[in-house]
């Protein structure tokens, strides 16, 4: 429905079709007005040599997208450290990918989000999905799961709700939000007790198992039942499912991973996965489903705080000489590694913090958690400046708002979740007055005298990216736009005069010694934990017909909220409802240590008793992230917007 509807933004009527600039008098805000490019871009480059020459260089920051294209992150990305010659560069994959994206590239050293084809998934026995809703996010995969059933392959679903995925499910484990990682160690002490685990490819192809192995005795059935509320019989079914068939695969998403323990959860899926011997075998293996346009290649190219092109690391002299080459400058001159987006918004307008920030593609004052904390760091800015198509929360608070092309108006490449480069084609002009982002770089890149170095030319930024991507774990240099043309998407690493390679692990894994790594990991509370002031879990997602903050999607009014209510619906067990005299549709208030929100009451016995959903795609009196806390995963960074503490109170009926 999104795709069918997508055409709809084009010409919408909310569309930004010239810049928008502020004044700030004292205290005194103006409202945003509409201005030409120059007043717009001389005012953000004022504003930088401002902060700059105050706070020093890292006190302007970018904050980028995976919405954006391979060329735009990637320029994003040169921008921060060659113009702005800043440190202060995340984004908001922070928020969706980095717990995965850190454990696999401990346990594989390579972080492509599926390292097979998303069609081998029909072709394996046996699928476990932890956390992830393919059904409602991912619709056109769900042929893939389809033909799997067709073929006889089982399907096993872990969701604390039985969601449209988890009906499709041969067995749904339900758990506590924030347990996955006991659940997934208690899944490994039953394969091995069970005999399920492959002792020649542990000896071959891994290292670390012993260690492992000590840890899981802890996580005994009825210890793993007790902490997750999965019964023991329903544990043995998915493992004898998983140990018995000839071929198996297991995929986490966000449900799993966006947990203060999301990085040690999602290795402890990796583990399992090794366990059964599944990495780099025929329709076997571990993935994560990646979930933006973008999230891939964006998460590769530079954008990230510690990084540099070609996923590589920016506290690496090598690494650092390469690009340093490619870009023309001296190693010396670029910064070293940056704050995590979380922390970066937290510190905005404080010592030592961003002053001015630049975002492109980003809502985050619906999308990050501790929505009121947000706002007010957004507020202690010295300038904002904001790149979108529509006015978003975010751009409401900026100084300058920058009109941008979307997807149909441009060119460029994007790198699916299975690693594979794909084409965006132009099909029309921008409307007058609208830029793209390459534009709007490049352009503040020259007003900082930098202009030399920035090419605002799609494919003339794709080949600088190649050739700074060369020999990095994510290698591009052998693709370019004729032959992803010319063989419909080709699969990284692809280095020059070189196949892509959509299988990866076939014989190796690129660690120092070829082999996987298992890592020990121990379960934890969730960061939040119930009390009998708010006795209940929260945890948020999404829905089928809106995406991520809204701020495309709710200007369509065909999508609505799935059923044409005007308030976002959040759902609970009847029972919960019932203890607090609250029926079907009755506004009611969710509280949380941080704030509180207006939904609908959905009642649904899909899901725990002791657990609320709420969808996070709005703002004001209906945001989810009004709710969420600042606690973040401490390897990955990642919020843990999938489970805090909550009260519930009906406010009136529907
Ligand atoms: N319609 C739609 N599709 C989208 C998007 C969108 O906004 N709308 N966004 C895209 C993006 S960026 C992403 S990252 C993907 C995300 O795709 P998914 O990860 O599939 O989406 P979510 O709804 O965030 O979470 C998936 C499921 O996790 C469950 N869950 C909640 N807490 C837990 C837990 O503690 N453990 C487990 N095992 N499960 C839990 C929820 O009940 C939910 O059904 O979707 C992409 N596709
Ligand atoms: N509570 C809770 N919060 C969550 C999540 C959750 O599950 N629960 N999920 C998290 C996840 S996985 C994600 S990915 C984030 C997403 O959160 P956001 O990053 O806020 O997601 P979007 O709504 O996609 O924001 C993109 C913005 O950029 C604009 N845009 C789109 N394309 C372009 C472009 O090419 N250029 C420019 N300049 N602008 C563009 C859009 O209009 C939109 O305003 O939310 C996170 N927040
Ligand atoms: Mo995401």
């Amino acid at each position: 429905m999104k795709g069918w509807t997508a055409a709809e933004l084009l010409d919408h009527p909310d569309r930004l079709l010239g810049p928008l600039v502020r004044t700030v008098d004292g205290d005194r805000r103006s409202p945003l007005r509409a201005a030409g490019w120059d007043e717009a871009l001389d005012r953000t480059v004022s504003a930088t040599s401002r902060s700059q020459a105050r706070f020093g260089r890292d006190s302007v920051g970018c904050f980028g997208g995976g919405g954006l294209t391979n060329e735009k992150s990637y320029l994003l990305g040169k921008f921060a450290r060659v113009a702005l010659r800043s440190a202060s560069i995340d984004y908001n994959g922070r928020f969706c990918m980095s717990s995965a994206a850190t454990a696999a590239n401990v346990a594989f050293g390579v972080d492509r989000g599926l390292p097979f084809p998303l069609a081998d998934v029909a072709g394996t026995r046996a699928l476990l999905l932890a956390g992830s809703n393919l059904a409602d996010t991912m619709p056109p995969a769900m042929r893939h799961l389809d033909e799997l059933k067709e073929r006889g392959g089982r399907l096993i679903v872990v969701d604390p709700r039985a969601s449209a995925t988890a009906r499709a499910a041969d067995v749904h484990l339900q758990p506590l939000p924030g347990t996955d990682l006991a659940l997934a160690n208690g899944l490994l002490y039953l394969a091995l007790r069970a005999g399920h685990v492959d002792e020649a490819y542990v000896a071959t192809r891994t290292s670390g198992f012993e260690e492992v192995k000590a840890g899981i005795s802890a996580y005994w059935p009825d210890r793993v039942e007790r902490i997750t509320g999965v019964p023991v019989g329903a544990l043995e079914r998915a493992v004898e499912i998983l140990g018995s068939a000839a071929t198996a695969m297991i995929l986490t998403a966000r449900g799993a991973e966006q947990h203060s323990d999301g990085t040690d959860t999602a290795q402890a899926f990796i583990n399992l996965a090794l366990a059964f011997g599944l990495p780099g075998r025929e329709h076997s293996g571990y993935g994560t489903i990646t979930g933006q346009g973008n999230g891939q290649g964006g998460r590769e190219h530079g954008q990230k705080a510690d990084q540099l092109p070609g996923y590589r690391r920016i506290d690496d002299p090598e690494a650092r000489a390469h690009v340093a080459g490619v870009w023309g400058i001296d190693p010396g001159e670029l910064p070293g590694a940056g704050p995590s987006a979380y922390e970066m918004l937290s510190a905005l307008g404080t010592d030592g913090g961003v002053r001015t920030l630049l975002v492109f593609a980003s809502n985050v004052v619906v999308s990050a958690p501790d929505r009121d904390h947000v706002i007010s760091r957004l507020r202690a800015l010295d300038f904002l400046a904001v790149s979108d198509m529509f006015l978003s929360e975010t751009a409401g608070e900026a100084d300058v708002v920058f009109p941008t092309a979307q997807w149909a108006e441009e060119e460029g490449t994007m790198t699916n979740l299975e690693g594979r480069v794909i084409r965006r084609r132009r099909a029309l002009a921008p409307p007058a007055g609208v830029r793209d982002d390459l534009q709007i770089i490049t352009d503040l890149a020259t007003r900082l005298g930098r202009g030399g170095f920035f090419s605002s030319d799609p494919q003339e930024v794709f080949e600088e990216l190649r050739r700074a991507s060369a020999g990095g774990a994510a290698d591009y240099s052998g693709i370019g736009y004729a032959r992803i043309e010319a063989e419909d998407g080709v699969f990284w690493p692809a280095a020059e005069g070189e196949q892509g390679t959509p299988r990866l692990f076939t014989d190796r894994f690129p660690t120092p010694d070829g082999r996987a790594r298992f890592v020990r990991v121990e379960f934890r509370e969730a960061a939040e934990q119930p009390d009998p002031e708010f006795p209940y879990v929260l945890t948020t997602g999404r829905l089928m017909r809106q995406y991520q903050s809204g701020n495309q999607t709710r200007r369509i009014a065909s999508l609505g909220d799935g059923d044409g209510d005007a308030l976002p619906g959040a759902e609970m067990h009847p029972d919960l409802a019932r203890e607090h005299g609250i029926g079907e549709g009755d506004r009611v208030e969710l509280r949380t240590r941080r704030g509180k929100a207006v939904f609908a009451a959905r009642l649904t016995d899909a899901i725990r008793p002791d657990t609320v959903f709420a969808p996070f795609h709005w703002g004001g009196a209906s945001s989810a992230n009004a709710l969420t806390g600042r606690a973040l995963d401490p390897r990955s960074r990642m919020p843990a917007f999938k489970a805090c503490a909550l009260a519930i109170t009906r406010i009136s009926p529907s």
